[in-house]
């Protein structure tokens, strides 16, 4: 609603947040969807209206400290889930006490907005342990970390690299969090380039007709499959460059991937018949194919990838590209009230009665976004304007500072 301009929805919205949101469901809820969906959108919105609302910050600081139990680990690497009410967290069991290599970093750009807004550094100092954790490990390749971790002894428990699910915006957030601090938080620049440069090396692949993809790993071995959540990669490489995060050949060498992913990720949807929308994931064993879930989630990422390409690039041909991606979903899984997952993207009348928050929050925002002047929520400076946003990972944008340390 802020980024719309639908003000008076917005206040209506913002009275029902302060005065009528609770906190304290006294149930176990996830710590990760709760940091970037709550959390990261509480702030936002501080943020959006030019951080004049301290009850947006009051609400952001009670839900932050509720949050904070979850750390409470031997080694700092948060539990997987919280209850708000009491404070108890505990770990996954279908991970067998495992946290997520995306879940542990993936609350930097929350808590740190958290800790920069409140003037207090325990917020920051709290959820960089994990990441200092992550950062003195040795895994067989360098910067490219398995999923499980164990909070109790900060080592790997399982031998799979993946920059889908489970893995992803962790490699986001290393990008994110230099640029959210004013590109003053070395360690993040450091840990991104050694990560980009091992996924490109060990893990970047291509079809013999020459798609591109970022294959898992599985105890060293390729796995030839993607899943749609990787395709925020291209825009994340985009972004990197456009910020001078890389130079030169390195610089030509990460965009011509992103260029290729891009590609690779609006063509899941181009290509797939009959509705020209991706599937979960797919696989490329030879060439690429719809993978055993063939669901489509309402999910953003090929879309978010388009938003960040049309704003560094100008090419109009990303717009295209997600118009024609737009009037699929708008065709296909549009019901009553709302848009519905598809079960199958090849059979679009099979529908689950579902829709994320991310739809609203990502989906739609950055096809919003696609379409509007550059100058709406600015990912980068301009000899204009040197202010910018760096969106978290649930596409709410934090305005990125200009004083290191806090
Ligand atoms: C979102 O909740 C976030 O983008 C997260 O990082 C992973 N994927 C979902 C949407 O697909």
């Amino acid at each position: 609603m802020a980024v719309m301009g639908l003000s008076g929805e917005y206040e209506r919205a913002v009275h029902w947040v302060t005065a009528e949101l609770r906190l304290d469901q006294n149930m176990m809820t996830s710590f990760f969807e709760t940091t970037i969906r709550v959390l990261g959108g509480l702030l936002s919105t501080y943020d959006l209206g030019g951080g004049k609302d301290q009850a947006l910050l009051d609400k952001a600081k009670l839900l932050g400290d509720r949050l904070l139990p979850a750390f409470n680990t031997p080694t700092g690497i948060p539990y997987a889930q919280i209850n708000l009410a009491t404070g108890a967290s505990a770990a996954l069991s279908w991970t067998g006490g495992s946290s997520l290599l995306a879940e542990l970093g993936t609350c930097q750009m929350e808590f740190f907005s958290l800790s920069q807004r409140l003037q207090d550094d325990k917020y920051a100092t709290i959820s960089q342990k994990p990441i200092d954790v992550i950062d003195k490990s040795r895994p067989s390749i360098p910067g490219l970390y398995p999923i499980y971790i164990s909070p109790t002894h900060g080592s790997f428990t399982n031998n799979r690299v993946a920059w889908g699910a489970m893995g992803d915006s962790f490699y986001e957030y290393l990008l994110k969090m230099y640029l959210l601090t004013g590109k003053r938080h070395e360690q993040y620049r450091t840990m991104y380039l050694t990560s980009i440069s091992s996924m490109l090396q060990h893990l970047y692949s291509h079809t013999p007709r020459g798609t591109a993809y970022i294959a898992d790993l599985d105890n060293g071995q390729k796995d030839h499959k993607m899943d749609h959540l990787v395709c925020f990669v291209p825009g994340m490489l985009a972004l990197g460059v456009k910020h001078g995060v890389v130079e030169g050949e390195q610089a030509e060498q990460h965009m011509k991937a992103a260029h290729e992913l891009m590609e690779t990720c609006y063509n899941m949807y181009h290509q797939q018949q009959p509705t020209g929308i991706g599937a979960e994931y797919s696989r490329f064993t030879p060439e690429m194919t719809p993978g055993h879930d063939a669901s489509y989630k309402l999910r953003p990422e090929t879309v978010e990838s388009l938003f960040v390409m049309w704003r560094v690039t100008g090419d109009v041909k990303f717009r295209e590209w997600g118009w024609e991606i737009w009037q699929n979903i708008d065709r296909h899984c549009r019901v009553e009230g709302g848009y519905a997952a598809l079960m199958d993207v090849r059979q679009p009348q099979r529908k689950e009665d579902k829709m994320e928050s991310f739809f609203l929050a990502e989906t739609l925002k950055y096809l919003y976004l696609l379409f509007s002047p550059n100058d709406l929520i600015p990912i980068f400076p301009t000899p204009d304007n040197p202010e910018f946003y760096v969106f978290n990972t649930e596409c709410h944008p934090l305005k990125a500072w200009s004083t290191w340390p806090i």
